[in-house]
């Protein structure tokens, strides 16, 4: 191809539950992040990559700015973001929809320095109740973020993500791909596995889950049709233990076959998914541990 390519990154920023994840899920057009109702879900970086003709955009998922860094987990995850953000070539700062909160404004502060180009995805459109107070909020938010251009979406419906991503395109440098073309993530086979074991997790317990919940991949390994996948749940204390478990062992059955089910369809491969749960008290308030767990 003689045409010039375009290549660059994309850091998707916005407080927690706000639809980050859900969106660069649609962009790819496949679940990659994983996503919930609860927040800091998503708690590393991870690359998503996307290429279509032309255009390589490569997309930063980030984990929330968290307003309060009190454990160990918390202030890595800001690091992690406040990193994200440096050489990248586009932001998109998604909001839900109308509202505007005090940790929205923290990431408005942090964005309005950057030199890049940035995006604004007034997100969840599709809850919007009051579709007349949308132009008067993009006024305000032109105020705030006067170099930002206003795009109205909905990730969960797939509405204004094709604009969206025709506007990254046009917005990127023109450069060689980084990556090949069939690419999509940066992130191990294991990683991915280890991540889905814990959306599962985060998804079938309710409130009573704590967020010192962590997921390592200790073996993984095709055998003949048969992909072995054994994962390690590491939580804070004994009682969490036993949640996990549930009565007669059932919520980690439940949570492992619909683990097995997406792992196969990801990796088109028979799965054979082992889980175990262990205390290892303090795991989230111990720097060493959490670079053992790949936060970092
Ligand atoms: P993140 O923390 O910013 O990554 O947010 P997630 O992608 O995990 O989404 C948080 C919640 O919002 C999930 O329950 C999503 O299903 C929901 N959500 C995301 N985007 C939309 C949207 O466009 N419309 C609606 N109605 N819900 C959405
Ligand atoms: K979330
Ligand atoms: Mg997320």
């Amino acid at each position: 191809m003689t045409e010039s390519t375009r290549c660059g990154f994309v850091a998707i920023v916005g407080r927690p539950n706000v639809g980050k994840s859900t969106l660069l899920n649609h962009i790819l057009g496949q679940k990659l992040a994983i996503t919930s109702r609860k927040p800091q879900t998503t708690r590393h970086n991870m690359l998503g990559i996307k290429t279509e003709g032309a255009v390589q955009a490569i997309y930063v998922d980030t984990p929330g700015l968290h307003a309060s860094a009190g454990k160990a987990l918390n202030r890595q995850m800001n690091k992690n973001a406040q990193s994200a953000l440096k050489d990248v070539d586009v932001v998109i700062f998604v909001l839900d929809r109308l509202h505007w909160t005090e940790q929205d404004q923290a990431v408005a502060e942090r964005l309005k320095t950057l030199p890049c180009p940035l995006l604004l995805a007034i997100n969840k459109t599709d809850r919007l109740e009051d579709k007349s107070r949308l132009i008067s909020h993009m006024a305000f938010l032109a105020g705030e973020l006067p170099k930002a251009e206003i795009l109205p979406i909905s990730a969960l419906k797939a509405e204004g993500i094709a604009q969206l991503e025709r506007r990254i395109g046009e917005l990127l440098p023109q450069t060689a791909h980084l990556f090949p073309d069939d690419q999509i993530t940066d992130r191990s086979s294991r990683f991915i596995a280890a991540e889905r074991v814990r959306e599962k997790i985060m998804r079938q317990l309710g409130d009573e889950l704590p967020y010192q919940v962590a997921v390592q991949v200790e073996e993984f390994k095709q055998e003949g049709k048969l992909l072995h996948i054994h994962a390690l749940i590491l939580v804070e204390r004994d009682g969490q233990k036993k949640i996990i478990i549930g009565e007669a062992g059932e919520r980690l059955k439940s949570i492992g076959s619909a683990a097995r089910k997406e792992l196969e369809a990801l990796f088109e491969s028979k799965i054979m998914l082992r889980l175990w749960v262990k205390v290892r008290s303090g795991w989230s308030d111990d720097e060493r541990a959490l670079r053992s767990l790949g936060y970092d």
